[in-house]
């Protein structure tokens, strides 16, 4: 990501001064989408299961999920990886049913219905929500996090509540590095989608392996418009970058590093894309000393916390650490 030749379209110092949702409307702003009207399909339905009680869901999202070496090596090298029945029909049903009330809730309206397009964003939920607490505290989700990325303990960095309506057009291409105000590479995003996710619904997809991204550190991230996102969508045909753009079963997680390039289709179903996206660190890492406004809302999701400290404030727990699991 190139920021040689700063402009007042390329400079990104200094903070963000708005809340999230607004950082969300600038940064899909930035996606290069096809001109000309959506047709939208019909999703698939929903499940019909029984959804577990919040003692259950607990239960569930505590139980250790095995990872084999192949998988941990499969991320290493590639940067995600999509893991099957992380969560049960059931779970991710009562987690979807949440979520819904959630957005309802704030902002007025059913997310699945009426004239939409928008991508709609609400973090940190969980400090006061015990049944969001157990999806995004998860020692499961926690633990495969901490298992990828070789490192002992991670702690949560936020959780992120994203629904893509229908009709909303493409997540640009982007890694997180450039989002997180991290100094360390040791950070991974479980994103968990609320319902199945076929192709027209716009799936997470990567593009592998991890190293790929040296291949746009010359592209210049540009403020508005979407350049950057064509950029890089160029230089990766040029190269005949590998894609994996699958769609997502009912239960299946993905994991991204924070180095990994990814991006989204639009939703072009008749169903909003509703994903709990929550990242993690390995425990010890500091602040960078100059966040951007990139990094968005940090400040919210670690008070107290400076440029240069240890990123550890109280709404960054740690969510699984090997040491505790051996006293048990
Ligand atoms: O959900 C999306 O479309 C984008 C999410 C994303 O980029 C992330 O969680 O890192």
């Amino acid at each position: 990501m190139s920021q040689t030749d700063a402009s007042p379209d390329t400079d990104v110092s200094g903070q963000w001064d708005q809340d999230n949702q607004a950082w969300w409307d600038w940064y899909v702003s930035l996606a290069d989408n096809e001109a000309g009207p959506v047709a939208l399909e019909s999703a698939p339905p929903l499940p019909d299961v029984a959804l577990p009680t919040d003692a259950e869901v607990m239960a569930e999202l505590a139980t250790p999920y095995p990872v084999t070496d192949e998988q941990i090596a499969f991320f290493q090298e590639n940067g995600f990886i999509k893991l099957k029945q992380v969560f049960s029909p059931g779970a991710v049903m009562r987690l979807r049913a949440e979520l819904l009330r959630l957005l309802q809730a704030e902002f007025d309206t059913n997310p699945d219905e009426g004239a939409v397009d928008r991508f709609l964003s609400m973090e940190m939920v969980w400090p006061d929500n015990p049944l969001l607490k157990a999806y995004v505290t998860s020692p499961r989700v926690a633990q495969i996090s901490a298992q990828l990325l070789g490192v002992d303990a991670v702690r949560l960095y936020h959780d992120n509540v994203l629904a893509k309506q229908p009709r909303c057009g493409r997540t640009p291409w982007h890694y997180d590095e450039h989002h997180f105000p991290l100094d360390t590479n040791d950070v991974v995003t479980a994103w968990a989608p609320a319902q199945a996710i076929p192709l027209a619904m716009g799936p997470l997809a990567f593009a592998y392996p991890l190293d790929v991204h040296e291949l746009v550190n010359n592209v210049t991230f540009e403020k508005s418009g979407t350049g950057y996102d064509r950029g890089v969508a160029e230089v990766f045909a040029r190269n005949n970058v590998a894609v994996d753009e699958t769609p997502f079963e009912i239960g299946e997680v993905s994991f991204h590093h924070n180095l990994s390039f990814h991006t989204a289709a639009g939703n072009r179903t008749d169903r909003s894309r509703i994903i709990l996206a929550n990242t993690y660190y390995a425990d010890g890492a500091r602040v960078v000393d100059e966040p951007t406004m990139v990094s968005g809302d940090w400040q919210k999701f670690m008070p107290g916390v400076g440029p240069g400290d240890v990123a550890a404030s109280h709404l960054n727990p740690v969510c699984w650490s090997a040491r505790e699991a051996d006293h048990e």
